[in-house]
């Protein structure tokens, strides 16, 4: 056997890596942290545009493994924007004292299976050896290459949304085109719209925005929150989303349409991701019900924004509410009633090409200085692709997964032994608050190294197919297969269409994989290493 240069490897250093590096520690393990940024935080180190925002409560998403970083932090609005989470992650890293194992600016490109250990290469040419691997690598750190004609031609600075400068643009006199309206598009608008002397928005799917209704965090809320917190982290734990809020187990078609107009209006005056589900159970459940909140939401668009076209045309109407991540805004709508802000509807005049003085459609030429890209990530299998990973026999996770990714938990693959996923396709993750999924799946993670001691562990390949196909029908009982989203890779060509995420909520899952470990492990081979 061989005696590894050390014993766990984990791959990225945002949320999932640092808590990863502080339990593995906890267990007297060797562990070296790969990063690819200069600094920690993961998705919050990289997406820096103006209005990043996360779209679950500060007082939420955060960690509560240490009872005194909950007391100490202060959150100072409802919603956190981007520049307070990397601060947040920065204060975890250094409390922790994490950062003399992570290894910065550096890349993982290799990880192989050699008899009994990972042979990890770095882009910087390091090679080493450890008995276990963890892909802490994030569920939207890959972006979504550029499929525009003639991105590459143009003559202004292109910025991608995901992989903004670090010193800030100035948009100031400019003009600007955005293109892409999911989340980093909604909420970046506004304020490059606050900026520019012109913004054009290019719009190929209108999506579901609902008010984020953020505001300054008083300290009466936080305190009573601190004071309680064990009780609401054990009640999102338990919950579907890992969030806060009952959803409602009300039908939407069993009440009388003012009673639904009503119980909407509530919805969008509370604001935020759940505040519809807290309305009414089944409008992820059936069209008839979700056709409901839909035109709900269209005619609030239609009572914002002044220009009728601008207002039809921002109205979501190929998609069934929820089928793709709903987006909280500020003041996004009533951006487009501004003078200087047009939306172009990629659906009647598409995007010919990228030209170096601007973007052409199939109408015009609008001329900018500055393009914009908002378009996504390569969600969920992106990261873990992007690593040429070798499993047992020379055997390449990206031939496995040409199909589609098959896991057993979205934690472990048949194939590739002691390799882990942290919120992996297969698993809650992306439907969930994350942070509560990332301290699930670490939390699982490091009992499991615990109970090994040493052992080699594998994901059955039976177990794995079984669990494959529960994640495919629970996910077949919602409206999910209803959207070409990033939750079915659909928003990348070429992609193979598998729901990434599991449905079945944090809740359920977590018992899921308790039992798992209750039963030895159940699915999984244990083996003393050779
Ligand atoms: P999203 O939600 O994937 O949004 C990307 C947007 O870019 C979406 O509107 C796309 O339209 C659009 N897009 C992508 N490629 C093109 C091309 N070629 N032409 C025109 N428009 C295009 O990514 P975000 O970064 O906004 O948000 C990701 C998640 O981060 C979000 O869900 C939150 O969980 C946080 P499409 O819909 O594909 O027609």
């Amino acid at each position: 056997m061989l005696m590894a240069d050390t014993d766990v490897v984990i791959v990225g250093a945002g949320f999932a890596g640092l808590y990863q590096l502080h339990r593995v520690r906890g267990l007297g393990l060797r562990a070296r942290v790969f990063e690819a940024g200069s600094g920690v935080g993961g998705t919050w180190y990289w997406n820096r545009y103006p209005g990043a925002r996360c779209d679950v409560e500060s007082l939420e998403y955060s960690f509560s493994f240490s009872p005194e970083l909950e007391q100490e932090w202060e959150w100072t609005e409802r919603y956190p924007a981007q520049p307070e989470i990397l601060r947040y992650a920065e204060h975890v890293a250094d409390r922790f004292d994490l950062r003399r194992d992570i290894t910065f600016d550096t890349r993982v490109t290799h990880a192989t299976w050699r008899d009994d250990h990972w042979e990890i290469r770095t882009g910087g040419g390091e090679e080493l050896t450890a008995t276990y691997c963890i892909f802490a690598t994030g569920c939207l750190s890959v972006p979504k290459e550029p499929d525009l004609p003639g991105v590459e031609s143009f003559a202004g600075p292109t910025y991608f949304t995901s992989r903004w400068p670090h010193e800030g643009v100035d948009f100031t006199g400019r003009r600007v085109a955005v293109i892409g309206t999911g989340s980093s598009g909604v909420q970046s608008i506004p304020v490059i719209a606050g900026q520019a002397a012109a913004l054009t928005v290019y719009q190929r799917t209108a999506n579901y925005v609902v008010p984020a209704r953020n505001a300054p965090l008083d300290a009466a809320t936080q305190d009573a929150r601190k004071a309680e917190y064990p009780t609401y982290r054990k009640l999102a734990r338990e919950s579907l989303a890992g969030l806060l809020g009952t959803p409602s187990e009300v039908s939407a078609l069993s009440v009388t349409p003012e009673e639904r107009t009503a119980a909407f209006d509530q919805a969008w005056e509370r604001g935020g991701l759940g505040s519809f589900r807290q309305s009414f159970g089944d409008l992820g459940l059936t069209l008839e019900a979700n056709d409901t909140v839909a035109e709900y939401i269209r005619g609030r668009i239609r009572g914002i924004v002044a220009d009728p076209e601008t207002a039809d045309a921002l109205g979501p109407k190929d998609h069934p509410f929820g089928t793709k991540r709903p987006c909280l805004d500020t003041g996004y709508f009533e951006t487009y009633n501004l003078p200087h802000v047009r939306l172009v509807d990629l659906r009647k005049t598409p995007i010919v090409a990228i030209e170096p003085t601007g973007v052409r459609t199939t109408d015009e030429l609008v001329e900018v200085d500055d393009l914009v890209l908002a378009t996504g990530f390569d969600a969920m299998t992106g990261a873990l692709l992007a690593v040429d990973v070798r499993g047992r026999d020379g055997v390449r996770l990206r031939d496995v997964w040409a199909e589609g990714p098959s896991t057993y938990l979205g934690l472990g693959i048949a194939g590739f032994p002691n390799l882990f996923t942290i919120t992996g396709p297969g698993s809650p993750s992306v439907l969930s608050n994350m942070l509560v999924s990332i301290e699930q799946h670490v939390d699982w993670i490091t009992d499991c190294l615990a109970a090994l001691a040493g052992r080699t562990i594998e994901a059955d390949e039976q177990a794995q197919e079984r669990w494959t196909a529960h994640v495919a029908e629970v996910g077949a009982q919602t409206l999910m297969h209803h959207a070409n989203s990033w939750y079915l890779g659909a928003n990348v060509p070429g992609k193979p269409r598998v729901l990434l995420p599991y449905v079945g909520g944090v809740g359920p899952y977590r018992q899921i994989c308790d039992d798992v470990a209750a039963k030895g492990y159940e699915g999984f081979r244990l083996t003393e290493t050779a």
